[in-house]
């Protein structure tokens, strides 16, 4: 196998044996962003796959995942950081009923590792608790994270109780079962401020700057 093809393998299998020694040597060619979205999603891709056709139980998934966060842990220390003054302040969470958290994750650390100050109040996070966690944090944005086809349906919700509670900051969305169009014709019309679609984490961060520019 190729060096990216183990990578690849690695989530696949859901296995750690010799991951670290081949993602160091993967520095060598690729930034870390580049590893994380090449190889080691078009592994995530074939778990979902095989996920999708019986092929593999929730257990062997979560495996996979491990692999995938061990890697992220272990490529951080690698990413281009900016020592800038604080860009701004934004609220992160998966939405309620979700509990992927693995792209949120990533969100998380390059906001972070871009000048932005990020509070990530986890999974299966309700209206309700974005609306305290606003209020007690006071963001200029707010970032939700879903996968399945149901947390787009719960962002719809989650939009129109920001609404209700007076809260107005642009709204950053993604995840898997999202797309721009459900973003612009049915959660943007449920809310007052602007709800920005990211296909990706690198999309988040360009659209974070252009909110705070
Ligand atoms: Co789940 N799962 N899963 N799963 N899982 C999916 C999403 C699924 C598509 C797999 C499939 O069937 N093909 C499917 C959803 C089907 C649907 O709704 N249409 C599915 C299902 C069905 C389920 C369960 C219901 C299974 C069950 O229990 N029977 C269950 C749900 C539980 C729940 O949420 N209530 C479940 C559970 C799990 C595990 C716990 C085992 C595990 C998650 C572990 C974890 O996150 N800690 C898991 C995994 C790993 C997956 C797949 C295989 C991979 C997801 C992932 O981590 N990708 C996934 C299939 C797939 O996506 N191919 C699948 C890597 C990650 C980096 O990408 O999160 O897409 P992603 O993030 C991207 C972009 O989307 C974007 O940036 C990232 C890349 O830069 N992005 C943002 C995401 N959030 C963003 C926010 C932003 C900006 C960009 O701004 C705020």
């Amino acid at each position: 196998l190729t060096l990216e093809e183990r990578l690849a393998s690695y989530v696949v299998e859901g296995t750690k044996e010799g991951l670290f020694p081949d993602l160091t040597e993967a520095l060598k060619k690729y930034s870390p962003l580049e590893i994380i979205n090449g190889p080691l999603m078009k592994g995530m891709e074939e778990v979902g796959r095989l996920f999708n056709n019986n092929e593999l139980i929730v257990a062997e998934v979560l495996q996979s995942a491990e692999v995938m966060k061990a890697s992220v842990a272990f490529l951080e220390p690698y990413m281009e950081k900016t020592e800038s003054a604080v860009k701004g302040k934004i609220l992160l969470a998966t939405v309620k009923g979700d509990v992927h958290d693995i792209g949120k994750n990533l969100v998380e650390i390059i906001l972070s590792n871009n000048g932005y100050q990020v509070v990530n109040l986890g999974i299966k996070v309700p209206p309700e608790q974005l609306i305290e966690a606003y209020r007690a944090e006071k963001p200029d944005a707010i970032g939700l994270s879903g996968l399945l086809v149901k947390s787009a349906q719960q962002m719809v919700v989650t939009a129109q109780d920001l609404k209700a509670a007076g809260i107005d900051v642009p709204i950053l969305v993604g995840g898997a079962a999202l797309t721009r169009k459900f973003t612009t014709t049915r959660i943007l019309p449920e809310y007052d401020g602007l709800v920005l679609y990211a296909k990706d984490a690198m999309d988040g961060l360009d659209l974070a700057n252009k909110l705070s520019d």
